[in-house]
């Protein structure tokens, strides 16, 4: 798997696995809950991570975490477009994480450059065809259900093949409705409905999305999954999730390794460094010459 060769309209080839920033634009996303949720405070963080070497800014206005109940389209839109707009006006590569079609949209004529829907167009109907009439790249993660309900829904023989068999069927599907192949980027969806070994078991077998062909998006930023691996040996407490970006930034290092296309980080700087080095260790082993600052931020 080399993610390097994938061919993917409308966003420029890094050379190396790239880096997307979380901007949550909630009061209530399980890590960074309500600290972006002003706007001027979610376009300096924005400014922030674009600067210390996100290639891309993810701007969302609805948590997607266990049990998080829908917030009114009014209200995502509100917390979301003024955030897109000015990060876009300053030359930020935006993409915006949302599961409306009329969010996407409207993020997309406000400057965003990436659809990425944790419900891989499948939770509003009209999605498909704003990814097919806009072109820009977007991101089919495996889902199966809204937050409210996933948890119910980690049922799995083979979890490898069950979630990328499931995310195949949603590219055909996609690709069936007018959605260009090459725009398509594909995400495990760690911790959504997945359990624990779920999550290792997707990320030990990264290989297993070659046979698709498309590049693949990995975001385990600060899940629960590396709170557990990383809980209180004396107390059984999870790791707090502000206490996880040492794991987050280990994750992105071995999922460029293993060909990822970008890895989705809240703590940009260590996983910029991450994937630096790991290119770098990519081109001794191809024997070409390491440069200081190349591929560089
Ligand atoms: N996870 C979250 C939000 N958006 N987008 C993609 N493509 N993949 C993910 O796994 C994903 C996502 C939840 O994490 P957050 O609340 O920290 O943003």
């Amino acid at each position: 798997m080399d993610a390097y060769e994938y061919s993917l309209t409308g966003v420029e080839n890094w050379g190396r696995c790239g880096v997307m920033g979380i901007v949550n634009v909630t009061p209530d996303s399980f890590s960074d809950g309500g600290l972006w949720l002003d706007p001027g405070k979610a376009v300096a963080h924005g400014l922030e991570l674009a600067a210390g070497g996100a290639d891309v800014v993810d701007v969302g206005g609805e948590s997607t975490r266990p049990g998080a109940a829908r917030v009114p389209l009014e209200e995502e839109l509100r917390r979301v477009l003024p955030v897109v707009r000015e990060l876009a006006a300053r030359g930020v590569t935006v993409s915006v994480d949302t599961m409306r079609a009329a969010v996407a949209e409207a993020a997309v004529e406000a400057g965003a450059r990436i659809i990425n829907d944790v419900s891989g167009g499948r939770a509003d109907a009209l999605m498909v065809s704003v990814a097919a009439r806009t072109g820009v790249p977007f991101v089919v993660m495996h889902w199966r259900g809204h937050s409210a309900a996933m948890d119910g829904l980690a049922d799995y023989e083979d979890v490898v093949d069950e979630v990328v068999g499931e995310v195949a069927r949603q590219l055909d599907a996609m690709v069936s409705a007018g959605a260009d192949p090459a725009q398509l980027i594909v995400d495990p969806g760690l911790g959504f409905a997945k359990g624990r070994e779920d999550d290792w078991a997707l990320l030990a077998r990264l290989d297993a999305w070659a046979r698709l062909g498309r590049p693949v998006l990995v975001a385990a930023s600060r899940k629960r999954f590396l709170g557990t691996l990383l809980a209180d040996p004396s107390t059984g407490e999870p790791r707090p999730a502000r206490e996880r970006d040492a794991a987050t930034a280990a994750v992105s290092a071995l999922a460029a390794a293993k060909g990822a296309w970008a890895v989705r980080v809240h703590d940009v700087s260590a996983s910029a460094d991450a994937v630096r080095v790991e290119a770098a260790l990519r081109r001794a082993l191809a024997g070409m010459p390491v440069r200081a600052g190349a591929p560089t931020r």
